[in-house]
């Protein structure tokens, strides 16, 4: 009963979150009805034929004057004991990923990485395009990827983060959610969960959920990087799906060990120039972001602390159920309603 009322809830959300490009981008299939279990996987069409546009693709060129930004949620945290460095714990700005070396401390016994200042080139240039569709072209196979699909992550725009903040090395797990019954695997990450659910987490915390502008500028970093290890697509460092995932209709010959969500830092290879691991693939990521076209601004309502408004929220980084390059990669941008809880969606908190 359960799993059906989540089918259905996808189901409603995905149709109203996504403009396809040819045909609906998400369709339950015919599943069974009985309870579901911690390890079953959702029955949804392969999510490497989603496809999707902003709502109003954007035409203005970036601009280059860079944007200082700030968190709109800032919740004030005692870090007792940091005193200084690295770099004056994240204050003096990166210039380049490899300027930074992953600094961690714990916070009630959550392991967080400090993301120094600095600035991104959020979203993605016509060259990144060109580049992620001979990717897509390589893996899909010529004429089967289409621009559009990378529409919404246009145009770039750089963003200077004048303080640095703290992301979650991991994707939170069952064990420090407190999951229990059916989400079984202590160091899997929590999935099937809400967006509300996910700020109530980090709340209880002192934590909140990133913004989107954090979550891309954590992965990719001054450089830019397409995915967190570098530009190119490597199925060896993250939980993907495919040739061990009943989905993986494209034939990826890679095994990474699991057909769905594997314990968190599973591919410590994969993590980004801060050291947050998983930022690609295992689960979707909550921000705190509503959808909106860029440009990105933090300032325009899109980062409300609303917990009741039914805007569509951002998810990042694609998931064990994604095969390919498109929603993998870092700059991607998905767009659900903040209902949308299946075994793909999960999330990382970040704080001041
Ligand atoms: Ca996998
Ligand atoms: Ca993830």
């Amino acid at each position: 009963m359960r799993r059906t009322l989540i089918l259905l809830l996808l189901a409603v959300a995905l149709a109203s979150a996504c403009a396809p490009a040819s045909k609906p981008a998400v369709t339950p299939q015919a599943g069974p009805a009985s309870s579901p279990s911690p390890t079953a996987a959702p029955r949804l069409t392969p999510p490497a034929t989603l496809a999707f546009r902003a709502t109003s693709p954007p035409t203005q060129p970036p601009p280059d004057t860079p944007v200082p930004i700030r968190p709109t949620v800032v919740p004030t945290a005692a870090m007792p004991g940091l005193v200084g460095t690295p770099r004056s714990l994240g204050f003096e700005p990166v210039t380049r990923n490899d300027d930074w070396a992953p600094f961690v401390e714990k916070f009630d016994g959550v392991e967080m990485a400090l993301v120094p200042a600095g600035c991104l080139k959020m979203g993605s240039t016509d060259e990144q395009v060109d580049d992620a569709m001979r990717q897509c072209e390589r893996l899909r196979g010529a004429g089967n990827c289409e621009r559009s699909w990378y529409q919404h992550e246009q145009p770039v725009e750089t963003l200077c983060f004048d303080e640095p903040f703290w992301i979650d090395v991991y994707e939170v797990t069952n064990v420090q959610y407190g999951s229990s019954g059916e989400w079984s695997g202590d160091e899997l990450p929590r999935e099937q969960v809400n967006w509300a659910a996910a700020v109530a987490h980090c709340k209880s915390r002192g934590a909140r959920l990133p913004t989107e502008a954090e979550w891309e500028y954590a992965a990719r970093g001054p450089d830019g990087l397409a995915f967190p290890w570098g530009d190119r697509f490597k199925a060896s460092l993250l939980n993907a799906c495919d040739r061990s995932c009943e989905w993986n209709l494209l034939g990826t010959g890679v095994d990474d060990g699991y057909p769905n969500t594997a314990p968190v830092g599973s591919y410590p290879e994969g993590a980004s120039w801060v050291g947050a691991m998983d930022l690609s693939g295992n689960v979707w990521e909550w921000t705190n972001s509503i959808y909106r076209p860029y440009p990105y601004r933090a300032t325009d309502g899109r980062e409300v602390d609303g917990s009741t408004d039914s805007s569509r929220r951002v998810l990042r980084g694609g998931s064990w159920y994604h095969t390919g390059t498109v929603l993998l990669r870092s700059a991607a941008r998905y767009p659900v309603s903040p209902d949308y809880a299946d075994y793909v969606t999960g999330f990382r908190c970040a704080r001041q």
